[in-house]
């Protein structure tokens, strides 16, 4: 479950010029205290970007996750890529999420990076947001146009696989003019913005609760500050 998923997502980043750089120890890999559950990070290197991470866990049928950030570079002010794909066993529940998250809320800026993410979420009615998020505020740093899903994965008539490399692909055309030289947002601007990104996303991340309760409390807390928001600790 979900080993396709993460295949396609690696093989994709590496066939875009990624290079992997090694991460250390309980970072990398880490196994539970709970039965056959284990989570495993990559961090690329990755031209036109200046950080790219990839997530797995595998909990069997309990829980499968792929996230994975990728925050383009100040020079950019593309938006950041955002993928969290979860499958609750029990319940055989989806939730899925994929986004160009927008470092503002600008009309100009929709107009220049959304058009591929529209239509794509255009093909895909079932992934139309048709319910309130609960942790986050879906107008800050997620887009008109997210894909998300959350319910049951057998009601979901689609290839996963097929919606990822669709959305990854369309964020390369973005990403293949390489820079921007009419940049709507300064480049001291967009560093601040990642900073908040982080600051944010690590105070609303409901992957807290999840890790605390597979890793403990302080494995849990490093792996947010130190490897999924590392700039959530500058103010
Ligand atoms: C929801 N993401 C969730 C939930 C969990 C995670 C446990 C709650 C699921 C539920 O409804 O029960 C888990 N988040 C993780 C994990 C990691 C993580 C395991 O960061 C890290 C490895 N979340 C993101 C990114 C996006 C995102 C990049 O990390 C953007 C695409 C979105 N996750 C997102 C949204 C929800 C969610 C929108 C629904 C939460 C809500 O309703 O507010």
């Amino acid at each position: 479950m979900f080993e396709d998923l993460l295949n396609l997502l690696n093989n994709n980043i590496s066939s875009h010029g990624g290079k992997e750089i090694d991460l250390e120890g309980s970072i990398k890999y880490c196994t539970s205290f709970k039965k056959d559950t284990f989570i495993r990070s990559w961090l690329w290197d990755v031209p036109g970007f200046r950080r790219w991470r990839v997530t797995r866990m595998d909990a069997g049928n309990k829980i499968q996750v792929i996230n994975s950030v990728a925050y383009p570079d100040y020079i950019n002010n593309h938006p950041i890529l955002g993928i969290d794909l979860l499958w609750f066993g029990v319940k055989n529940r989806l939730v899925a999420v994929l986004d160009f998250q927008p470092l503002i809320q600008d009309e100009e800026y929709f107009l220049k990076y959304y058009e591929g993410l529209k239509t794509l979420n255009n093909n895909y009615p079932k992934f139309q947001i048709n319910q309130t998020m609960k942790f986050y505020d879906s107008k800050k740093y997620f887009s008109p146009w997210v894909l998300f899903y959350s319910g049951d994965f057998d009601e979901l008539d689609i290839s996963l696989n097929k919606l990822l490399d669709d959305f990854l692909n369309i964020y390369w055309k973005i990403n293949d003019k390489k820079v921007d030289k009419h940049a709507i947002i300064s480049q001291e601007e967009v560093r601040k913005l990642h900073i908040n990104y982080d600051i944010y996303s690590c105070e609303r991340d409901p992957a807290h609760g999840l890790f605390k309760s597979y890793f403990g409390e302080e494995w849990a807390n490093n792996f947010l500050h130190k490897f999924l928001f590392p700039l959530s600790n500058k103010t």
